[in-house]
């Protein structure tokens, strides 16, 4: 038997207060994995803008083939500092560039190939944009990231696996050592060559090294992490049931593919080793880069909040493209509904209508992790029924009777990620409804369900893997700005003018 499975003997339908007695296994078992600290810095920041700009922004194209010619590189208004101050306006921590896409095209003068923007007309040959990007951002506050696509159509020794190993480690030391401190360091996983394409062994390991020893804080990106794994698609849906935790052996190296690697990456596994949250990357349009033809197909809002819903709000991080145009701006359709997206999250989630709400838990509560930690806002305190607890539940007394239409769980993850069922009921003073139910929590779940009204709520965890440590339970109306300023609330800021986001 599992040491989950016998854990969770005897744990059907339970309520608060009728919790059946806990068998703790004496099995030794190896320990449950926790994250790094850079890793839960980065899963608190829930936000990253992809911006996606090379020679295809000039040639209309998806997949440049590496026979671009690098005088089209040509963007007349380039502002990285309009990218990174809409990023920071819109909620965004951190901001990620293609410094290099699979056409092989640089966007800093590399010293290794001359298909870069040396040869540009830009800035008159004398440009670097992962420069001014990375100067942009950190006047922001933001964290960088640098997409390096592996697949390189343009770099003759591609395919000669050796010598370009040795080319693309000489490109990142660059890119390591130039340009400060980097958060993320993405690992694409495409590659087109097809059965008789070129074939190139990567020496993954010591691409790994390079990171490891010249960023050691920075964390690697790639279906096969090993610090962030992709998610398993690009429409910002990360699965249900997510975990943190993942089996290595399930995605062991970037660009491996089949329905099995697919549902790994989606939902991550309980028993998983390696901890190795998932980044769900989605592009603002349909294509990654900008097209002309693509104006008039940027994502609703509605669509961008339900894409926030499905990625964040299921604890994978949020990575969306806002594609530049040919002059090098944000379109402004895209600055608009950036800004809209933006305000319609910061609206939602401005105020937790369970704050200053009276709590008890249910059964046995740890006397320094009692059950109000779940509603002092404190990111770091927490409630728990205690060690080796997997079940338990706690009830909110509500400040007034109050309406929601949106749930917010979180679980302490720094300790590792542990719930696999919980059910959140509400009453109005008679009997208890059952609002949601929803299987992992880790560092954000979101549910929305239709308007209740209530005077208390309760959330009952009614499996677990080990002991349970909730650190909020928050409930929220949607689009709450109109309805608090009726009720005398102060103000929500007026929405932020997009004239900084306009290319014209
Ligand atoms: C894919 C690439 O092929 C796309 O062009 C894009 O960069 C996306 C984020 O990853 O694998």
């Amino acid at each position: 038997m599992r040491r989950r499975e016998f854990l969770r003997t005897g744990t059907a339908a339970l309520g608060l207060g009728t919790l059946a007695p806990i068998m703790v296994s004496s099995r030794p078992t190896p320990p449950r994995p926790v994250p790094t600290p850079p890793q839960l810095a980065w899963q608190r920041a829930e936000r990253a803008l992809f911006v996606h700009f090379t020679i295809n922004t000039f040639t209309d194209r998806e997949w440049g083939d590496g026979t671009e010619d690098p005088r089209l590189f040509a963007p007349a208004r380039l502002d990285a500092g309009q990218w990174a101050r809409a990023a920071k306006a819109r909620g965004f921590r951190n901001m990620i560039l293609t410094a290099k896409h699979h056409d092989g095209f640089c966007l800093w003068p590399s010293r290794h190939t001359d298909h870069s923007v040396r040869r540009s007309p830009w800035r008159g040959g004398r440009g670097d944009l992962v420069r001014e990007f990375v100067d942009a951002a950190r006047t922001e506050g933001l964290g960088v990231g640098l997409y390096v696509s592996p697949w390189d159509r343009h770099e003759a020794s591609y395919g000669d696996s050796p010598r370009y190993n040795d080319f693309y480690c000489a490109q990142l030391e660059e890119l390591l050592t130039g340009y400060g401190p980097l958060v993320e360091v993405w690992f694409d996983g495409a590659n087109g060559e097809g059965p008789n394409g070129k074939r190139q062994e990567y020496d993954w390991p010591r691409i790994h090294r390079v990171v490891r020893s010249l960023q050691p804080q920075a964390l690697i990106f790639s279906d096969a992490g090993p610090h962030i794994r992709w998610i398993g698609n690009e429409h910002g849906v990360a699965g249900d049931p997510n975990w943190c935790a993942v089996d290595p052996a399930r995605a062991p190296y970037p660009g491996v593919s089949g329905p099995e690697v697919t549902g790994a990456l989606q939902h991550g596994d309980p028993e998983g080793s390696v901890w190795r949250p998932g980044e769900a990357d989605v592009s603002i349009r349909p294509g990654w880069f900008w097209h002309a033809a693509e104006d008039d197909r940027v994502r609703t809002i509605e669509d961008l909040v339900d894409l926030y819903f499905t990625s964040v709000g299921r604890n994978s991080g949020l990575l969306l493209n806002v594609p530049p145009t040919a002059e090098g701006l944000f379109h402004e359709t895209d600055g608009r509904r950036l800004a809209q997206f933006g305000e319609r999250i910061r609206a939602t989630f401005a105020h937790d209508l369970a704050a200053g709400s009276r709590a008890r838990a249910s059964g046995r509560a740890d006397r320094r992790h009692t059950a109000d930690r779940v509603a002092d806002g404190d990111p770091d305190s927490f409630w728990s029924p205690g060690k080796g607890n997997p079940r338990g539940g706690v009830e909110l007394d509500l400040p007034r009777p109050v309406a929601f239409d949106v749930a917010c769980l979180q679980e302490a993850i720094e300790h590792g990620q542990c719930v696999e069922r919980y059910r959140l009921e509400a009453s109005a003073g008679g009997g208890w409804q059952t609002v949601t139910r929803g299987t992992t929590i880790g560092h954000k779940k979101l549910d929305r369900f239709p308007a209740v009204t209530a005077t208390r709520v309760r959330l009952t965890v009614e499996s677990a893997l080990d002991t349970i440590r909730i650190s909020a339970l928050r409930l929220y109306r949607s689009e709450t700005a109109g309805r608090t300023e009726r009720a005398g609330a102060p103000k929500a800021p007026r929405l932020a003018t997009d004239s900084d986001l306009k290319p014209g």
